[in-house]
């Protein structure tokens, strides 16, 4: 046998390994040997994901100054705090596939990695904060909590804890909305005004539909993603429908019917050429969202500069000490 026939063997045998623990359904760990596309996939998909939790901070912090109260101002400044954590976690996770996080939000500044579409677009009024909680963190719950039964180890384990936060979002902006609807008839107008503007994004969160979506087919076999984006997508509407009736506001579909054959209910077709756009970068938010990402990382260098040079000299002493 060559070298290159024993690495070859080798190979089969790792992948052999790498199959068999998906095929059980069990967790492959940083240690392990994977294929490099599942590798690839997984930074792709959790870099995005980390992008948009960082990203999506900034839409719903625009309204922290502006809060009606003490109390929404607490909820509102600890949801937006929540992100940022979720945004380190996984992070984190990319680390464990041995990427640099640095390298990551070069990326996401220079326009070479993406975030959720659902960022790009204005909080017009505090009604926009109540309507995010409930679409918004409602859509990611749907999309991640199979996450948490994801092939990756690392990737499962933070979206426990990120699922559970999401939810106390997805309450807290449910129980704002509550509130404005038994209040005036301008706060329930204002409501109705952001359902009507966050629906269809809400939907696009999912991702295109099935049939334009390259990579749902290779992640499902992997165990990464456990539903199709079209799978997500129904059960979202199925579980918003409901809860549209008790808020008493209109989701802004007419095809929106239940029908009794599927057991589930008929919607209509997002846009699929603005989705295209706002990944394009020309969404109404793109330029500025990527904008603030750029500045804060140049006007927050100092502080790891210090941390770097901090930790370093740490390590210094603690190597002096061990002479
Ligand atoms: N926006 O083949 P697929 C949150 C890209 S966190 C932008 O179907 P895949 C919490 C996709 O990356 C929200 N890009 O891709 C929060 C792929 O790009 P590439 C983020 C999108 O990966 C709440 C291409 O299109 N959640 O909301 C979008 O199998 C409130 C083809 O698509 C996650 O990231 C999109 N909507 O499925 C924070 C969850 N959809 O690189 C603050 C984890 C698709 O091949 C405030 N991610 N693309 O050119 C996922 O579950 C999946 O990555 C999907 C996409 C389902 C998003």
């Amino acid at each position: 046998m060559t070298a290159t026939e024993a690495v070859a063997g080798g190979e089969d045998e790792l992948q052999r390994h790498f199959d068999a623990t998906i095929d059980h359904d069990q967790r492959v760990e940083p240690r392990d040997w994977m294929p490099d596309g599942y590798r690839g996939t997984l930074v792709r998909q959790i870099a995005q994901h980390a992008h948009s939790e960082i990203i999506g901070m900034q839409p719903e912090a625009n309204w922290i100054t502006r809060a009606p109260s003490l109390r929404r101002k607490a909820i509102l400044l600890a949801k937006v705090q929540d992100e940022a954590g979720h945004g380190l976690y996984l992070y984190s996770a990319t680390e464990t596939l041995g990427v640099d996080r640095t390298d990551l939000t070069d990326k996401l500044v220079e326009g070479r990695q993406k975030y959720s579409s659902i960022f790009n677009y204005p909080t017009l009024n505090f009604a926009d904060i109540g309507v995010i909680g409930w679409l918004v963190d409602g859509a990611a719950i749907v999309n991640q909590v199979p996450l948490c039964r994801c092939s990756y180890g690392p990737y499962a384990r933070a979206m426990i804890r990120v699922c559970k936060e999401e939810s106390f979002h997805q309450r807290q902006g449910y129980e704002l909305l509550l509130t404005m609807m038994s209040g005036t008839d301008e706060q329930r107008r204002m409501v109705q005004d952001a359902t009507d503007r966050w629906w269809w994004p809400s939907l696009m969160m999912f991702g295109p539909p099935d049939g334009d979506s390259p990579n749902t087919r290779q992640s499902m076999a992997w165990g990464i993603k456990r539903h199709t984006n079209d799978e997500l997508r129904q059960k979202f509407v199925d579980m918003t429908v409901p809860q549209a009736e008790t808020l008493g506001v209109t989701l802004p579909d007419p095809g929106l019917a239940w029908n009794s054959e599927r057991g589930h209910h008929d919607f209509g077709e997002p846009d699929w050429d603005e989705f295209k756009r706002v990944l394009h970068g020309n969404g109404p938010c793109n330029a500025q969202r990527v904008e603030r990402r750029r500045a804060a990382r140049e006007d927050g260098q100092w502080v790891r500069d210090a941390a770097a040079a901090y930790a370093a000299k740490q390590a210094d002493r603690e190597r002096g000490a061990a002479v």
